[in-house]
This record gives structure tokens, sequence and C-alpha cells, in this order.
């Protein structure tokens, strides 16, 4: 399948003198290519070819030292006007950002293969569905789109010789971070990426194309793009509820969207239909529908686990692409947390040889799976439907060791959107910086909404009036801690009580007692049946407590300052009724 696409040929012509490869290669998405490619890669040392007894089809890549995460400080929206990247984006001028990134593309791929990709975000028919073409001079980068998104022939036929598509430019260059920048240009549906080998600056049908252009084109065409997991879960009469949660970077969304119920809910049956991102839009019926764009999972080895998520450890038996893991002796992989012994000894994520007394991590914190989310075990049975699933619930939540509770419901949508536009979580591995600060993350959109966040927030409240028959709102919180730094809720499958609680909310059949920031679970209301939890741990849960909170809201308040006139109405609204209620507040 050739590309006819008159634009799209022009275009690629036109990027290829600009960059200078060696070659230009059309990639078809075939077995036989994806060979070919491995092939090439185990030779130069790109990919190691891992134990295929054990590890079928699977293969290690080592990114470069300084390339181990997302870059958010390089990552750039560039509108002609920065007051449309708002004040939470880096911004750069069109004209600047094209001609200082140009000139690093500027001949970067002699002696190197420039890789055609035409990739799909969704399923190929839907109409929902939006089509990409990534110019990389990266195999690896073609070998993960190839499980990440449906690509070659299949994207390059529904691309036809006329359909609108995503310009994606990705070039290694010297892989200096001085010289990497990370370019969205929403008001021409490109992306450039320059400079980077790792999974969300380089994957440009990701976090750029799949969140940060598309949460652009659902304000423009009416719907949302969202980094949220879509799970269902199936509770013992049969009926499946389907949830989106929206957590921030390595804040437990593969894992929930994975869950296995605990052995005491052996009724309940969970279904995963996407991981890490979801595109939401009103259904016929009135309801909210959630699309997984992807298909495949890009995630986070580390503490993965069979006692943690067994299904995401059965997903990568077979076809899977590590990336920063431990390479054991006898050719498999090894991470912390992986609840299996390590090896005497082993290569780390560096290249280097490892020990467990070592004393360094024999992975890096952010090591990555790629994986084809039809090899997961819980994978929905409808989860490549092109209309998506219709939601009932969606969820905001991060790692809060203090403050959050386990799980409270919002009063309704404007006081939900309040709820997620006011959501921090302590920072993790997943992007370059400090670990462990609390920062607000609104949605867990911080570092992937492609427009002014308070235009976002207002779209919010906007859909929120357009949707006949809304799902409830919750936020969630899996990591609140002890004065000594222990987790008090146990967290992963455990998880379901919490979700059980909701479900039951949005069909009116659990208790709830009304708090200044939402509606708690009376201690009655949820499940725990066969959980061994401290009647003082669960307090503490579920307390809410005038002091911190009023704190908090000193801290929103100065998040919501730097967005001046532009932050809605209805969100100051919100906060001014949150402090009458905390002020009134006994506990
Ligand atoms: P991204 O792929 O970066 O968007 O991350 P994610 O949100 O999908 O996070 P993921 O499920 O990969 O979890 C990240 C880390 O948090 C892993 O090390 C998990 O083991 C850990 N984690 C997930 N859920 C829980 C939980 O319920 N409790 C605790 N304590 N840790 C969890
Ligand atoms: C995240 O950081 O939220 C990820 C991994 O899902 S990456 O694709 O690198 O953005
Ligand atoms: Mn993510």
């Amino acid at each position: 399948m050739e590309i006819r696409h008159k634009e799209a040929l022009a275009w690629i012509e036109e990027m290829a003198s600009l960059c200078e490869p060696d070659e230009v290669v059309f990639c078809d998405g075939s077995l036989e290519e994806k060979r070919r490619l491995e092939e090439e890669c185990f030779k130069t040392g790109e990919l190691i070819e891992l134990n295929q007894e054990k590890l079928p089809g699977c293969a290690l890549h080592r990114t470069a030292r300084n390339d181990v995460a997302r870059t958010e400080h390089l990552t750039f929206i560039c509108t002609r006007n920065p007051h449309d990247a708002g004040p939470t984006n880096n911004w750069m001028d069109p004209q600047e950002a094209y001609s200082k990134v140009g000139g690093m593309f500027k001949g970067s791929m002699r002696g190197r293969t420039m890789y055609v990709v035409p990739f799909l975000m969704g399923t190929p028919g839907s109409p929902f569905t939006k089509i990409g073409i990534e110019l990389t001079d990266s195999k690896y980068v073609v070998l993960n789109m190839r499980i990440m998104t449906r690509m070659g022939d299949v994207a390059a036929r529904e691309l036809g010789t006329d359909r609108t598509f995503t310009k994606c430019l990705h070039g290694k260059g010297e892989l200096d971070i001085e010289r990497r920048f990370i370019l969205h240009f929403p008001e021409d549906n490109t992306i450039w990426s320059y400079g980077s080998g790792y999974g969300g600056n380089v994957l440009l049908g990701k976090k750029c194309l799949s969140l940060r252009i598309a949460s652009y084109l659902g304000l423009l065409e009416g719907w949302m793009a969202e980094h949220m997991l879509i799970v269902g879960v199936e509770t013992p009469d049969g009926e499946v509820h389907y949830i989106c949660g929206a957590f921030p970077s390595a804040c437990g969304k593969t894992n929930l969207a994975m869950l296995v119920p605990p052995k005491s809910m052996s009724g309940y049956k969970v279904w995963t239909v996407g991981d890490d991102i979801a595109w939401l839009r009103i259904g016929p019926d009135g309801r909210l529908w959630a699309v997984n764009p992807e298909s495949g999972f890009f995630g986070v080895a580390p503490y993965t686990s069979y006692k943690t998520n067994p299904n995401a450890m059965e997903t990568i038996k077979k076809n899977t692409i590590f990336t920063n893991v431990l390479l054991t002796p006898d050719k498999t992989v090894w991470w912390e947390g992986m609840d299996v012994d390590p090896p005497a000894e082993g290569i780390d994520w560096k290249g280097e040889p490892w020990t467990p007394q070592s004393g360094e991590p024999g992975a890096h914190p952010n090591a990555r799976f790629t994986a084809p989310a039809a090899q997961c075990p819980s994978i929905s049975p409808h989860w490549e439907d092109p209309q998506g699933v219709p939601i009932s619930a969606i969820l905001f939540g991060g790692r809060r060791a203090r403050l959050a509770p386990l799980v409270y419901e919002a009063f309704n949508w404007q006081h939900g959107t309040f709820v997620g536009a006011t959501m921090a979580s302590e920072t993790t591995a997943a992007q370059s910086g400090a670990v462990g600060v609390v920062r607000r993350d609104p949605m867990a959109m911080l570092p992937f909404c492609g427009y002014n966040m308070a235009r976002y927030f207002r779209h919010w409240l906007d859909m929120g009036s357009r949707i006949p028959n809304p799902p409830k709102i919750f936020h969630v919180n899996w990591f609140r801690k002890d004065p000594d730094g222990r987790f008090l809720w146990p967290g992963y499958g455990e998880n379901l009580r919490a979700l059980d609680w909701i479900i039951r909310r949005c069909k009116n059949e659990a208790d709830a007692q009304e708090t200044p920031i939402g509606l708690i679970p009376t201690k009655n209301s949820l499940n725990l049946e066969g959980l061994s939890i401290s009647d003082e741990d669960l307090d503490q849960l579920l307390e809410v407590k005038a002091d911190p909170w009023v704190e908090e809201l000193e801290s929103m308040q100065k998040f919501f300052d730097q967005f001046g006139y532009d932050l809605p109405e209805e969100l100051v609204e919100e906060q001014q009724a949150l402090k009458n209620r905390l002020g009134e507040w006994k506990a």
C-alpha cells in the first residue's frame, strides 16, 4: 500500500530534503518488516535480543543516560499568540521554533534512514479516529509505534488521498539535552521532536498527538482528550460499569486498568479498555462515551509483579520491548519490585555490570515495557468498539501522602470540575526533575494540555452542561501514609473496594456522609469483607479536617492566580463555597 495523498507526499519530500537522510523507507506494518528492523537493531546494539524461549519476540533497549523520561521544560506549545498556550505551558513563537529547530534538523539524518510511519489513533473506520504520519530516524520508534498504534498499510489506506493528518517529525539528533526540543504547533497540526529517544518525547502518537494536539482539536470539535485509564467493572449481577480515571504519570492508571479482584470479592470481574488516554464524546444516548486511541501499553516496569499486577506480567511475556530494565545472564529481564530474587549479577540500565550489592537500582525507576494491548488477559471484548464504552464515573486522583481521603464524591459536575482543576500529586520519575514534590496537576493534564488551561477548564464546564446524563465525579487517593511513611491503604487489587462504593453511589445504593470537600463513604457503606485493616487506619483514610484543607485552599489560590481573569467564574464560586463550608466544619 503506497501513500497516495499528494499533500502528505509533498511534505515528506520537503522534510527529507531538510533532514537529508541517505534513504527514505515507507513502513507497511508487516511482521516481515518488524523482523528486518529488529535484525538491523541487534547488529548495531540499538536492541538486544532476549531469550527467545522464555521471552519470544522480546527485545531490550537502553536509552542515553540523559534521556530516561519526558522533559517537560523542553516541551513547547507554539501558537502565534502566547496567551493561547497559557501560563502553565512553555511557549515559543512558531516562526522562531521552526527556524531554530529547523536548523538542528538540517542535515541531521545524513548517514541515516528516514522511516515514514503512517499511523492511526483509534480503530480503522471509526469516525473518531485521527491519522498521523511520523517521520523518524529511529528504528526503536518504528518498532514501538508498531505496538502502540495501528500503523503502516492500515493507516495509509485510511489516509486515502484527502484525509486530514498530523505531521509528526522526529529526529534523534545528537541526544544532547542542550539540543532537545519537543514542539507542538496546534494551529498547523504539526509536531516536531528533536534530540531525544525516550517514549513520551518521541512516540509522537501518544502524549504529543493524542493529548496535546487532540485536546486542542477536542476544544474546536466539542469533545475531550484526557490522560485517563478506562476500566470496566463487572459486578456479581453481571452488569459492567465503565470508569475513567485521570491520575498523573506513574500514579496507578495501568494498575487500576488491569486490577485483579481480591479473593474475597471473587464475584467481580475487571475488564481493561485503556491504561493512559481516553477520548470522550457525548453519545446518542446522552451519556459520555470513551475510546482508547492506543493499541498497546507503555507501562512502568518497576514494582510491576505477579502480586501487584499479574495481568501486566502475563501481557509482557511475548512481543514486548523493554526499555532501561536490568538484563540477566540468561538474557531475561529484572527490575526492582518484580518480587523475584535478583540475579547474582546482571547488566544494569546504563549497560554497566551490576550486582545486588551495587547499591544502585538495576532498572531505571522509569523503566518501561511496550506491549500489545490484545495480549492482556483482562482486555475488554469492547476495547476496539468504534463508538467506545459508556462512562458511569470519572475519577481524579494522585499521590498524596497526607490530606486527600481514600475516596470522595463531588456534589455535581461543576464541583467535580473544581476537584479536578485543584488536584495535586507528588512528582514521580516519569518526568525529569525532582521526585516527591507536591505540585498542582489539574486533571493530570498539566504537562499535556495543548492550549491555555483556563480555557480547558471552561471546556470542561461547557461539556458538563451539554451532557444530558453526565458521569458522577470522584476523587481517590491510594497513597496516604502514616507519619512513619507506611501506606495506610493496601492498594492494587483492594482498590476495587473503592470502585465498588463508587458504582453503588452511581446506582444510589450506597450511603455517604457530607463533608465540606464532598461525599465520603460512611464506614459501613464500604465493602471491607476479607480485608484486614485497623479501625485507626480506616479513620485516617476517611478523615476530613478543616485546618489542613484551609491551608490547601491557599495553595489552590496561588495556582489559580496565574490565570487571572481567564479563570472561569464557576471555579471561583466553587472555591468560595468550599471556604464557607470549611468555616462551618467542626472536625
Ligand atoms: P504512566 O504510564 O506514567 O502514565 O503511569 P500510570 O499512571 O499508568 O502508573 P502505573 O499504574 O504504572 O503505576 C506507577 C507506580 O505506582 C508503579 O510502580 C505501581 O506499582 C505503583 N502503584 C500503582 N497502584 C498502586 C497502589 O494502589 N498502591 C501503591 N502503593 N502503589 C501503586
Ligand atoms: C507518562 O509519563 O504519563 C507516560 C509515559 O505515560 S510517556 O509516554 O513517556 O509520557
Ligand atoms: Mn501517562
